[in-house]
């Protein structure tokens, strides 16, 4: 094909990367990209240094291994390059197991239970009406629109928010700054799976949070700086929110001595909710590379004025 892939995912070992993308392009040169490195036709990236950008000035679109594009949008980018982001990809199962999980183990009691059993404690809890736990979905988008699918089979009542209107079975939807509120005041388990763009940074923050119907609670698997930490921690100690599941910090690791490691009614995870999978993702970016040089259109492309 005599195409040229650079790959450049820094702190990671390009080795089983490469040789993926070889199996599936073999007819392309693939090589991990250093300073000085000949000019790509496509990139294949996870946070990229601004030399990568400045170097390769002859590519015809950069991959994202990852869903979120923040950080790429955070370099100084050719006006017209493509970026193109992962699309599901494996992803969207595992944030609906996630975002079940952290569901029902609110819902149903399981870590009041898991103390219980621990002290040798039997003591049985009315059942709740799920009627009285809406779940609301923050960015109906690919992954948003798989937990809502996978939260109804339970019969939990949902919403959704999201910038334009999305029709989506089942889902009460509410879009735009305007529903906002309503949205909230509809919502009692909130699961945030926004983009990170200049108009969601801190959107989760006392004003809006104050919003959720009482007892709320609040599940953040997309990024952190969605959320003001301090003012989730300060509505679960008012009695306002019920709690918090989070797998996405302001600071990534979440730093020694931050209040959620040790908060009784915050459970947090190291940025694992849906894990990038090598093989899925190469399979998803070869397939774009070979459309995009077949003149077709492929879906993921980055919209850069939206952010997302
Ligand atoms: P999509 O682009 O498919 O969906 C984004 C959704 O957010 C869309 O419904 C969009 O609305 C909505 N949205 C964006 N901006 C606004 C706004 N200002 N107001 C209201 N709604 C808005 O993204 P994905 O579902 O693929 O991924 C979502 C995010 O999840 C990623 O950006 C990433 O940050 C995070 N993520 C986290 C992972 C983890 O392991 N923790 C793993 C993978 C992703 P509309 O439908 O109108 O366009
Ligand atoms: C992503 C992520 O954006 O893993 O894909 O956070």
């Amino acid at each position: 094909m005599g195409l040229h892939i650079s790959l450049c995912h820094p702190g990671v070992d390009p080795t089983p990367w490469l040789a993926g993308l070889r199996a599936l392009l073999p007819k392309a040169v693939v090589s991990a990209w250093e300073p000085g490195a000949e000019p790509a036709d496509y990139g294949v990236v996870w946070a990229p240094p601004q030399q990568f950008i400045d170097e390769q000035l002859q590519l015809k679109a950069v991959f994202n291994i990852g869903a979120g594009v923040d950080k790429l949008l955070q370099l100084r980018l050719p006006v017209g390059l493509r970026l193109v982001r992962l699309d599901d990809a494996g992803m969207a199962v595992q944030m609906a197991e996630y975002v079940c999980h952290a569901l029902f183990r609110h819902y149903r009691a399981f870590e009041t239970y898991e103390q219980q059993a621990r002290a040798g404690y039997w003591l049985q809890r009315p059942p709740r009406p799920r009627a009285d736990f809406p779940v609301g979905i923050m960015g109906m988008g690919v992954l948003g629109q798989r937990v809502a699918q996978a939260v109804q089979q339970f019969d939990f009542p949902v919403r959704g928010w999201s910038r334009a209107p999305r029709d989506v079975p089942g889902v009460q939807g509410f879009h735009g700054v305007g529903a906002l509120d309503a949205f909230l005041a509809a919502t009692r388990v909130l699961v945030c799976l926004l983009p990170l763009t200049p108009d969601t940074r801190n959107i989760l923050c006392r004003a809006t949070l104050s919003r959720l119907q009482p007892a709320a609670y609040v599940i953040n698997v997309a990024r952190g700086a969605l959320l003001v930490e301090d003012d989730l921690l300060a509505l679960i100690d008012s009695g306002h929110l019920a709690g918090a599941t989070l797998d996405v910090f302001q600071s990534e690791p979440l730093a020694p001595g931050h209040p959620f490691w040790t908060h009784p009614c915050v459970q947090v995870t190291p940025h694992v909710s849906a894990q990038t999978l090598e093989s899925d993702s190469l399979a998803q970016i070869a397939g774009k590379i070979l459309a995009l040089e077949q003149g077709q259109s492929v879906a993921g492309i980055v919209d850069r004025t939206r952010g997302y």
